[in-house]
């Protein structure tokens, strides 16, 4: 039932007195994302490039006195009742997200609650529905129990709670861009400093599409392997005798002193990354949205190639799509499943569609998902 209206909102608030016995004290919500470009390079204090889309996280939610937070989704069954005193790993699953987030704002003067919650993003689509819940939750428990945190430090302890209590080392792009995100922008975030700026980005006005493509091929953070990625920069960070990937600026330089192929595999993407972020807001507030595609098919191939976190479907999905015309595309969030973003003159959208349907046909695989909402979105408001 989950949507931004009013009435959606009211759903929810009739389903929280179904569930509880009495009304809620509001509803509030936190948008999944898409990243156009900047990938793995918010751990390395780089810069990132995402927007909030339409579909999110809902949150119904009351205060509590007994500091226990109490959580239901209408996306699962049972309910979960965990104390703010707990530790992290005492609860699992979905609900380690919002009670990891309601411990982490105990620290803050945030008491407990009783929360409903909906989703109208799908699971394991690479979109941060966890980031969202996170972000949801938080805006939710502040409001409820009148303690205001500005939205970045929001976003930095919904982090936290993530990296702590799920124990996902994700970095800061996803629940920056649910906190952070304004309607009709994607969110330029500077990892390192913190600061934010709002990069128009409206294809439709110039005749393009901007597909969110499902792979449904399924992504899953808690996997080591984005752990690894971590590792990796980490490591070769230290090789360089930098504090992170960011500060390389001499790239060939830095290769030629890394002996390990791996090592300068990750350096290469994640160094040419941060200047594909440059050059699409470059791209962007020229209005030259066209030109964009290059960049992300040119980030794909870094992903797939150097950084080696692409999937089959993913490359299926891109390769087919420039083939039937698209201007480029390229994997979003952490990779090894999840969705694709595509980049077509609006005129040409349903021959790539078609395009890739067709090559998954072909291959047994399950059928993609095309996602109908992707207009750049708010980030996380209370409904009502
Ligand atoms: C995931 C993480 F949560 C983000 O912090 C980011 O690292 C992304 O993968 C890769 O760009 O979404």
């Amino acid at each position: 039932m989950s949507g931004t209206s009013a009435a959606s909102a009211a759903a929810l608030a009739a389903a929280f007195a179904d569930a509880y016995g009495h009304a809620p004290e509001g509803v509030w919500r936190a948008p999944g994302r898409v990243n156009l470009i900047g990938e793995h390079t918010d751990y390395n204090d780089g810069l990132v490039l995402p927007f909030a889309l339409p579909l999110g996280v809902s949150v119904a939610a009351s205060r509590r006195d007994d500091d226990v937070v109490e959580v239901r989704s209408l996306q699962a069954d049972g309910t979960v009742t965990a104390p703010l005193s707990g530790t992290p790993g005492d609860v699992r699953g979905w609900a380690a997200y919002p009670v990891g987030m309601a411990r982490v704002l105990r620290e803050h003067g945030v008491g407990g609650a009783t929360l409903l919650i909906d989703s109208d993003l799908p699971q394991g689509a690479g979109l941060s529905s966890s980031a969202a819940l996170e972000c949801a939750t938080a805006i939710a428990l502040c409001d409820l129990h009148g303690v205001w945190i500005a939205p970045a430090e929001l976003a930095r302890l919904a982090q936290r709670a993530e990296n702590e209590h799920v124990g996902v080392p994700s970095g800061i792009m996803d629940q920056s861009a649910s906190m952070l995100s304004s309607a009709g922008s994607a969110l330029l975030l500077d990892c390192r400093s913190g600061l934010t700026s709002n990069v128009p980005f409206a294809p439709g006005e110039a005749g393009l599409t901007l597909l969110v493509v499902d792979t449904r091929a399924s992504h899953e953070l808690t996997g080591g392997e984005y752990a690894r990625r971590r590792a990796e920069c980490e490591k070769a960070a230290e090789i360089l005798g930098v504090d992170a990937l960011r500060d390389v600026k001499d790239l060939p330089a830095a290769l030629g002193r890394l002996s390990d192929p791996v090592l300068r595999r990750r350096v290469q993407h994640v160094v040419t990354e941060n200047h594909r972020v440059e050059a699409t807001v470059g791209l962007l507030r020229a209005g030259a949205v066209a030109e964009v595609g290059g960049l992300l098919l040119a980030s794909h191939m870094s992903l797939r190639d150097q950084y080696e976190v692409s999937w089959p479907e993913a490359d299926v999905a891109v390769d087919e799509a420039v083939r039937a015309g698209a201007r480029g595309g390229r994997m979003v969030g952490g990779g090894f499943g999840g969705s694709v973003i595509v980049l077509t003159r609006t005129e040409s959208a349903d021959r790539v569609r078609n395009a890739i349907e067709a090559a998954y046909q072909a291959r047994s695989w399950t059928p993609p998902v095309f996602l109908d909402e992707t207009a750049p979105s708010a980030g996380a408001h209370r409904l009502v």
